[in-house]
């Protein structure tokens, strides 16, 4: 065991060279003057701090909390989410400048705009809901959050739209959606280098040439791509995956989480193995067609949770996160990592109670 003296050498060495005591003095006193400098910036940062939390903190957390206070939703002020090709047209084309206004807001959260946050987010904590219990209420958490800055921040009036890709399994690719005029745009130019994930850059539509931060886990600035399959795999995704006998054999599995994996591994994934390019990764929501897609993900869990309500609304079983071996509960919280308040799985487990407001229109 050494003496506590041998590490505090630095007083007797000092103490021992008399020459420098009086330019020590000085830098003493500089270095005192240093740390009341110091001293008072830290007092500053942690003010801003302070107003930050009392301020800003509230306001965020507020702009996703609905505005039903006492918890209760009825039937009657339940905002309807509607098929993309039961809009109006200005319907769509007033989605379609909500949607093009969040690229033009800079993000507080990552490289980029509002547009590149939900990318950003989903790469960087969505990915634990994947392949769990947490896959359906995370994603309906974060449609919502979408949904609720298209309100706030962009002056959007009206709903998140669902793409119901069932009615279009005989060919995905000729779906109303990727409309050039009156939707999302359809396939990337071939004709152009593939900057990602076999995708080209889009260039019809409101979002052609539009430039997406990331891809994956990278910053990547890029156009926003696509490559959509042809010939016979596309013949067998749509068909083998979203036919109707296909999506009552899903719909019929009684358990959550059984239910869950057919819905995320089978028709889920059909839609980013069709598309490609930016939706083929976790930086999908950089294809603002993601939104559409996980809308009718929910739509169809609401449906089956519809079919035995008193039941359903409670189901929840699975594990708790992506390879985690711990059981799924209600109280889990959802996590967002700032983009809004984490939240009880509790809370968006159902869509007409508590946070949220919402019923779908077929
Ligand atoms: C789960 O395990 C797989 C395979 O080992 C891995 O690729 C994936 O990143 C893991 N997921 C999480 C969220 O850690
Ligand atoms: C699907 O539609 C695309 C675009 O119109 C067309 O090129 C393709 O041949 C169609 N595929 C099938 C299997 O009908
Ligand atoms: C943001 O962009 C800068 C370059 O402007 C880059 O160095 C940095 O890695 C990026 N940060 C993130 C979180 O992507
Ligand atoms: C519909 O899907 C089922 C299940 O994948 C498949 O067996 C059947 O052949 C499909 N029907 C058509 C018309 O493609
Ligand atoms: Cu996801």
């Amino acid at each position: 065991m050494s003496s506590p003296s041998e590490y505090e050498p630095e007083d007797d060495q000092t103490s021992s060279e008399p020459l420098l005591e009086k330019t020590e003095t000085t830098a003493s006193v500089l270095s005192l003057r240093k740390r009341y400098v110091s001293a008072v910036i830290a007092a500053i940062v942690v003010l801003i701090v302070v107003l930050f939390l009392l301020i800003l903190w509230p306001l965020r957390s507020k702009a996703f909390q609905s505005s039903n206070g006492d918890g209760v939703c009825r039937q009657a002020q339940a905002a309807a989410r509607r098929e993309w090709r039961l809009l109006s047209s200005p319907e769509r084309l007033e989605y379609l400048r909500a949607v093009k206004c969040l690229s033009s807001i800079p993000s507080t959260i990552c490289n980029g705009t509002l547009h590149d946050e939900f990318a950003y987010i989903h790469r960087q904590i969505g990915d634990y809901s994947h392949e769990a219990a947490p896959f359906l209420p995370w994603h309906r958490y974060f449609i919502h959050i979408y949904e609720q800055t298209l309100k706030q921040r962009c002056q959007y009036q009206g709903t998140l739209p669902y793409w119901d890709w069932t009615r279009d399994w005989a060919n995905l690719t000729q779906a109303p959606v990727w409309s050039a005029t009156e939707g999302f745009g359809g396939n990337g130019d071939t004709n152009l280098p593939a900057p990602v994930g076999d995708g080209y850059c889009v260039q019809d539509g409101p979002f052609a040439g539009l430039q997406v931060q990331y891809y994956d886990g990278d910053w990547n600035p890029h156009c926003l791509s696509r490559g959509f399959l042809a010939g016979e795999y596309l013949d067998h995704f749509g068909a083998q995956r979203l036919n109707s006998s296909a999506m009552a054999a899903v719909l019929d599995e009684p358990d959550y989480y059984r239910f869950l994996l057919m819905l995320e591994d089978s028709s889920h994934s059909a839609i980013p193995i069709l598309v490609r390019g930016d939706f083929s990764r976790f930086t999908a929501p950089n294809d603002p067609i993601f939104f559409l897609h996980h809308a009718q993900v929910d739509r169809l869990w609401w449906k089956w949770q519809s079919e035995d309500l008193e039941v359903r609304a409670l189901a929840y079983n699975g594990p708790s996160r992506q390879n985690s071996s711990i059981a799924a509960q209600l109280s889990d919280q959802v996590e967002m990592a700032g983009l809004a308040p984490d939240i009880p799985v509790s809370s968006v487990i159902t869509i007409n109670h508590g946070l949220l407001c919402y019923k779908y229109e077929d």
